[in-house]
C-alpha cells in the first residue's frame, strides 16, 4: 500500500512540476502578484546582527520584504535583473525595490545590514553601504539646479516616479539632497536613487555600479551556509524567523523559486551535491527504538498537511547509520522533491517569515 501511494505521489508530482495544478487557496497568495505594488503591513523584526554572520558568503540575501543582490550593476542593468525574476504562477517580473513608508525604509536598512554586517563598511560612500532602489526623476531631470532648487525642502514629488508609475509618498533624503549633480565623464545628471545603511537617500548617476534591491514578498529566506539540521532550526529562531514549513504544492514551488534566486543556476545540475539540498523544518516521528514510523511532523508540532513529492528510489528510505536513522527532511532545489536525511549532515537551510509581512493589492 505504501509503495502504491508513493508511486501515485510521484506521478502527480512530476505532472505538478511541469504545470502546477493548484487549488484556489494555493493560488491565493499569488493572485495579485505583480510588480506594480506591494503593501507592507506587518514587518518582521529580523535580528540583523545575528543573521548577517551566516550570510557573508552568499551573493543574494533577503528579508521578508526585499532581496538584495551584492553584485554591482548600473541602474539599467539592475532594473532588468530584477524584472528577469518572475513571480511563480503569474510570471510577472519583479521590480527594483519601492519604498513607501518608514517601515519599508527600515526594511531596506536591515537588508543592507544582512548583506554586509550592521556596521558601516569603510567610508560612507563605499558602495557596499548603498543599494539601488527603483526611484527615478522623470521631469526636469537634465538641467543644473540652482542652489535654492536643491535639497529636501525644494524637492518636488511630482517630478519623481517609482517604477510602478506612482509619485513618492514617502522620502528620506540626506542633507542637501537631491542635488542633481552633473558629471562630465558621464555627460549626465544625478537623477536615480540609492539608499544607504542609515536609511538615507541620495540621487546619483545611473551609470554608477552598485548593489541593488528588488521587491520581494516571500515566505521563505534561504541561507547558503552549511549547518546541521538542529543548528538550522536554532539559527532561524535566533533571527526572529522560524525554520521553513512547506505545506502545499504552491509553497513547495515558492521555496524552489526562493532557493534558485539565492543560489543562481547550477549549470552542472549536481543532483546529489549537498549545496543543492536545503533543510526544511519537518521530521519523522520515531518509535521507542528510534526507528521511523512513516509519520511526519513539522518542528512546531503541526501536522504535515499534504502529500509532498519524495525523490525517486522510494524516498523516504529511513537509511540507517551508526548514529541513527534518516529522519529529517532535505529539499532539492533542482527538482523540488524531498528526501529524508541524517540530522548531522551539513546543508543550506530555509527559514520562514512567521507571517506574511506584506501583501499584493487586491
Ligand atoms: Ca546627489
Ligand atoms: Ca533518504
Amino acid at each position: 500500500m505504501r509503495v502504491l501511494l508513493v508511486v501515485l505521489v510521484c506521478v502527480v508530482g512530476l505532472e505538478g512540476a511541469k504545470k502546477p495544478k493548484l487549488t484556489n487557496n494555493e493560488y491565493e497568495a499569488f493572485v495579485g502578484a505583480t510588480d506594480e505594488a506591494i503593501i507592507m503591513d506587518d514587518p518582521v523584526a529580523i535580528k540583523a546582527r545575528k543573521m548577517s554572520k551566516l550570510l557573508k558568503r552568499q551573493d543574494v540575501v533577503a528579508n521578508c520584504r526585499y532581496l538584495l543582490f551584492k553584485a554591482y550593476k548600473n541602474y539599467t542593468d539592475a532594473k532588468s535583473s530584477c524584472r528577469n525574476l518572475e513571480w511563480p504562477f503569474t510570471h510577472k517580473g519583479v521590480d527594483l525595490a519601492s519604498v513607501n513608508s518608514e517601515a519599508e525604509n527600515k526594511e531596506i536598512r536591515i537588508l543592507l545590514q544582512l548583506a554586509h554586517g550592521v556596521k558601516q563598511v569603510g567610508k560612507l560612500y563605499n558602495r557596499d553601504n548603498w543599494v539601488w532602489v527603483g526611484l527615478e526623476k522623470t521631469l526636469n531631470n537634465k538641467v543644473l539646479l540652482a542652489k535654492d532648487e536643491r535639497g529636501p525642502e525644494n524637492y518636488n514629488a511630482s517630478e519623481w516616479q517609482w517604477l510602478d508609475g506612482t509619485h513618492p509618498k514617502y522620502t528620506k533624503w540626506m542633507r542637501d539632497m537631491p542635488d542633481q549633480g552633473y558629471k562630465k565623464k558621464y555627460d549626465d545628471f544625478q537623477n536615480h536613487v540609492m539608499v544607504n545603511k542609515r536609511g538615507r537617500w541620495d540621487d546619483t548617476f545611473p551609470e554608477i555600479e552598485a548593489p541593488y534591491a528588488c521587491n520581494y514578498c516571500g515566505k521563505y529566506i534561504v541561507v547558503a551556509e552549511h549547518v546541521t539540521w538542529f543548528h538550522a532550526r536554532a539559527a532561524c529562531e535566533s533571527y526572529g524567523l522560524t525554520m521553513a514549513i512547506v505545506n502545499s504544492m504552491a509553497e513547495n514551488i515558492e521555496l524552489g523559486w526562493a532557493a534558485n534566486i539565492t543560489f543562481g543556476p547550477d549549470p552542472e545540475h549536481r543532483r546529489w551535491n549537498n549545496t543543492n539540498w536545503i533543510w526544511l523544518g519537518t521530521e519523522e516521528i520515531m518509535d521507542a527504538e528510534e526507528h521511523g514510523t512513516g509519520e511526519w511532523i513539522h518542528h512546531d508540532g503541526s501536522e504535515l498537511g499534504w502529500n509532498p513529492v519524495w525523490d525517486r528510489k522510494l524516498q523516504p528510505d529511513n537509511r540507517v547509520a551508526k548514529r541513527g536513522e534518516q529522519k529529517v527532511v532535505a529539499f532539492s532545489r533542482l527538482n523540488q522533491k524531498w528526501d529524508d536525511s541524517f540530522t548531522w549532515r551539513k546543508r543550506p537551510f530555509a527559514c520562514m517569515c512567521p507571517h506574511r509581512s506584506c501583501h499584493f493589492p487586491e
